[in-house]
């Protein structure tokens, strides 16, 4: 097969035989996906593995994916610079874990007070999203898309109560991204794990309370051996995506078809990733409860101060132009979405309920 760009066809008949060469590579070609997630990490490793295998299989073959779990080639923070200097060809994440690198980052995973998985998608397919993801992209290398998402975060896992935004006071508490940051305003200390050494970091004492995805994904992970107090809802990740990043030369270098399966493969995962999530959080959530499982929600003075500090964290990013722009992109287009939702799907879900 040939692949010729318009663009580098020479104007007389001559000059396009010369270049019947094919301007992008063509023959089987092995691609090295590093992920943030260890091996078999419920729902997240998943999605990589699903991405991974569709786009070998949509490829016939020609584009191999090969998954490198956290820590085999790479540290779980380090697959991002790792894919944009090109020792790896591709990573799946969540982009807020870059927030070191661009703080916009955090958008494209999920912000503290921002989008549902709804409110994603709508900005993302149909308003600037994907726009925006690819104009951060082109400053590291990058070509990313969406590529999975947890749906919306449980608050986590405590050792007491938390009555007033005063308990996070001294916390030693896991939680990535500016999320993390605004709950520091609070008082606590907060730190990034990766998942997989999460239950190892509660169980020891390292921290004292975590927050990972939700019942499903925490069930697995563990966390109800260690403690028995749940917070169900949580103010930082309202519909977690992930990413499935490709070194932007490495994309650049493959067909427009088999750019267009990596691009595909990516928009079906999220929709299949999220569907995961969902479909098994209740039953998980039934089971932690049977199991002597407290679920409990925060308090009103605790979601005020949540209110507080996401804003005032998120506001000490505004000099960077580029993030004022996606920040201002995603609440004008969550406004408008939610306008609608509200009026349809929330009004429906509370009659649904009443009768
Ligand atoms: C976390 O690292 O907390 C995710 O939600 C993936």
């Amino acid at each position: 097969r040939s692949f010729l760009k318009t663009s580098a066809l020479g104007g007389t008949a001559a000059a396009a035989t010369t270049l019947a060469a094919p301007a992008y590579a063509t023959g089987k070609r092995t691609l090295t996906m590093v992920t943030s997630w260890g091996r078999g990490l419920a729902g997240v490793f998943d999605a990589a593995q699903h991405v991974a295998d569709s786009i070998t299989t949509m490829s016939e073959g020609d584009l191999t994916v090969e998954i490198k779990a956290a820590g085999e080639l790479v540290g779980a923070f380090e697959v991002f610079d790792a894919v944009s200097s090109g020792q790896a060809d591709m990573y799946h994440a969540a982009d807020y874990y870059f927030t070191g690198q661009h703080p916009g980052y955090q958008y494209f995973t999920a912000a503290p007070f921002g989008m549902t998985p709804q409110e994603l998608v709508n900005w993302y397919y149909h308003g600037e999203g994907m726009g925006l993801h690819d104009e951060l992209g082109q400053i590291f290398g990058l070509k990313s898309f969406i590529a999975g998402n947890t749906g919306p975060q449980a608050g986590g896992w405590f050792h007491k109560e938390i009555n007033g935004p005063e308990d996070f006071n001294g916390l030693k508490f896991r939680m990535p991204g500016l999320g993390g940051k605004a709950l520091g305003k609070l008082g606590a200390s907060v730190q990034n794990i990766p998942g997989s050494e999460v239950y190892q970091a509660l169980s020891s004492g390292a921290i004292d309370g975590t927050e990972w995805i939700g019942p499903w994904a925490d069930e697995k992970a563990g966390f109800q051996e260690i403690t028995k107090t749940y917070y169900t809802s949580g103010f930082h990740e309202p519909g977690a995506a992930l990413t499935l990043a490709t070194n932007r030369d490495v994309f650049d270098s493959l067909s427009p078809a088999h750019q267009k399966i990596i691009e595909t493969a990516s928009g079906e995962c999220h929709q299949w990733n999220l569907a995961q999530f969902m479909n098994n959080n209740g039953a998980a959530l039934q089971r932690l409860q049977s199991g002597g499982v407290k679920t409990l929600e925060f308090p009103d003075s605790v979601w005020d101060a949540f209110g507080k500090a996401s804003k005032d964290t998120l506001d000490e990013f505004m000099d960077d132009e580029l993030f004022a722009k996606i920040r201002n992109s995603v609440e004008t287009s969550m406004k408008s979405s939610s306008s609608w939702l509200t009026k349809s799907e929330g009004a429906y879900r509370a009659q649904r309920d009443r009768v």
